[in-house]
């Protein structure tokens, strides 16, 4: 059955599963929710308006983890994004949660306040949100040590959520250099080819990163 993914390269949540894609070699329709009638689509499927959204036939699959657990089910021979030992996929839906909670969330809690006009500026907000940021550069330095990935030697679906997460958190509250394993894994996160491929279909829209997107990566 032909898939459908409803995404924009420019999304964070959108790479989650772009990169999971892209390693499988999936073949799938890519509808770039840029115009109205993209949007009134997306609305229909997911009156919540967030993307990534995946169509499966029939079946409406939103959320950016959920989507990459169900490419499991849909390609007998993807990638085990959540590894099939049980102690091993707590530890990869953990980091994925680690992620996209204390990584993207208060990245784009940087970057939407940017958006807003000076009386809706939330200083206090943002001041946490860089404080939670250093706190998970910290908490990652100590984890990330030993293992090639997030979770062990395998790529999984935790290294899917750490690449734009990692990628756009050092724009906009860049990894201190003493955070070394923080940024060799973001780099070794940068160089697979996956990766390459998102980073690559984003850079036209970078005018779009309203801090400014930074000369390099
Ligand atoms: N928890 C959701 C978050 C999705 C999300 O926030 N997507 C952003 C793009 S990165 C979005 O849809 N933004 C459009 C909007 O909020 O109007 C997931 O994991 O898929």
């Amino acid at each position: 059955m032909a898939i459908t993914l409803y995404a924009h390269p420019f999304s964070s949540y959108c790479w989650k599963v772009l990169i999971a894609l892209y390693e499988d070699q999936t073949p799938f329709t890519y509808r770039l929710v840029e115009d109205a009638a993209a949007w009134d689509e997306l609305k229909s499927l997911w009156p919540i308006k967030k993307f990534p959204v995946l169509r499966d036939g029939e079946k409406v699959i939103a959320e950016s983890s959920i989507i990459v657990e169900h490419l499991m089910t849909h390609n007998e021979s993807a990638t085990a994004w959540i590894p099939a030992d049980n102690q091993l996929a707590l530890q990869v839906r953990f980091m994925d949660r680690f992620f996209d909670n204390y990584v993207m969330t208060p990245m784009s809690k940087i970057v939407l306040n940017s958006m807003r006009s000076s009386e809706e500026k939330d200083a206090k907000g943002v001041a946490e949100a860089r404080q939670m940021l250093e706190v998970a550069y910290e908490w990652l330095e100590g984890q990330i040590a030993q293992d090639h990935w997030a979770v062990g030697d395998t790529f999984t679906l935790a290294d899917c959520s750490a690449a734009p997460a990692l990628f756009y958190a050092d724009w906009a509250h860049p990894i201190d250099s003493k955070f070394a394993n923080v940024r060799a894994y973001r780099k070794r996160l940068l160089a697979q080819p996956s990766v390459v491929k998102v980073v690559e279909e984003a850079r036209p829209y970078r005018g779009y990163f309203p801090l400014g997107a930074p000369d390099r990566d």
